[in-house]
């Protein structure tokens, strides 16, 4: 992996409704990622937080049922820039969130570099809404369909360009609960899927070696994109859709661990921490041993 990190927090909060996720980058920050970084020997350049707009009224749904889409779209735009400029000097980018919505400019800006980029959707959800398809209005549930090029213009467009990844590159891992509009486009996309049966069934590392697998044949660079709603809740209570039955923190750890053992990750976001429902920082300091065990750190 490239020996030079540059970190970027975006403070986002406005993919959804529960206040306090854009805390994130901080206690992530606090909890230590940077020296972890630097003990296992990477160089680490924090580039500090991405500025996000504030609405003059919260979670208010435009006519085409997304809410808060201008400041949105407005802070993905300028991550899209600060990641392109990361890119151009040749470091690894790692994203620290900020709600989920915030994948949107971490794609826009690592997409453009590459012909075919892989992803990596690890995630209690598929994140494929539409305004037309979504429950709840909340751009977090729809980044991946966004990148898809599927959704608002002004959301697929960030960039500059659109589509900036295809279908047949995706793996999601995690998956156990998704919405109607969401499984009909998974399986007119014919998206991969790893669902907690799967996990269940032939155990993370079977599921990793297969999703790696697939992430990696025709592309020439993965991002990782680890929502911390994925893990089971009893791990990470600290998100705000925390859905029972995930993979664990050790699952996890191994995931990460199988991912940097073939050195695939070219670019990684670690979004949806929120300090005021978590429980003693334990999923800030989950995500940080996560970054720790993808960064390829070892006990021995
Ligand atoms: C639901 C929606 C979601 C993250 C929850 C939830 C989506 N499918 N995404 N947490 N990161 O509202 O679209
Ligand atoms: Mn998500
Ligand atoms: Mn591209
Ligand atoms: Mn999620």
């Amino acid at each position: 992996m490239n020996k030079k990190i540059s970190i970027i927090g975006v403070p986002m909060d406005l993919g959804q409704t529960r206040r306090g996720v854009d805390m994130g980058p901080s206690v992530i920050r606090y909890a230590g990622v940077v020296e972890r970084l630097k003990n296992i020997g990477y160089e680490v350049e924090d580039r500090g937080d991405i500025e996000i707009g504030r609405p003059s009224e919260l979670d208010v749904k435009n006519e085409d049922n997304l809410k808060d889409l201008d400041v949105v779209v407005k802070a993905n735009q300028d991550l899209a820039d600060g990641l392109t400029d990361v890119m151009n000097e040749g470091n690894f980018p790692l994203v620290l969130g900020g709600d989920h919505s915030i994948a949107i400019g971490t794609l826009a800006g690592v997409a453009d570099k590459y012909e075919n980029l892989g992803v990596i959707w690890y995630d209690a959800h598929g994140d494929l809404n539409t305004g037309e398809t979504s429950p709840s209005g909340n751009i977090h549930g729809m980044p991946l369909s966004v990148s898809l090029g599927i959704g608002h213009p002004s959301l697929t467009e960030i960039g500059g360009y659109a589509p900036k990844i295809k279908p047949e590159n995706i793996v999601i891992v995690g998956a156990r609960s998704l919405d109607e509009g969401e499984r009909k486009l998974i399986k007119e996309k014919g998206i991969k899927v790893y669902t907690m049966h799967e996990i269940d069934r032939m155990g993370m590392s079977q599921v990793m070696e297969e999703a790696i697998e697939h992430v990696s044949k025709n592309t020439d660079g993965v991002h990782l994109s680890l929502d911390l709603d994925a893990l089971d809740p009893h791990d990470a209570p600290g998100v705000g859709t925390p859905v029972i039955g995930g993979p664990s923190y050790r699952e996890t750890h191994l995931a990460m661990e199988m991912l940097a053992e073939k050195g695939i990750i070219t670019s990684a976001e670690f979004v949806e921490v929120n300090p005021i429902l978590d429980t003693k920082n334990q999923t800030a300091i989950a995500a940080v041993g996560l970054v720790g065990s993808l960064f390829g750190e070892k006990l021995l």
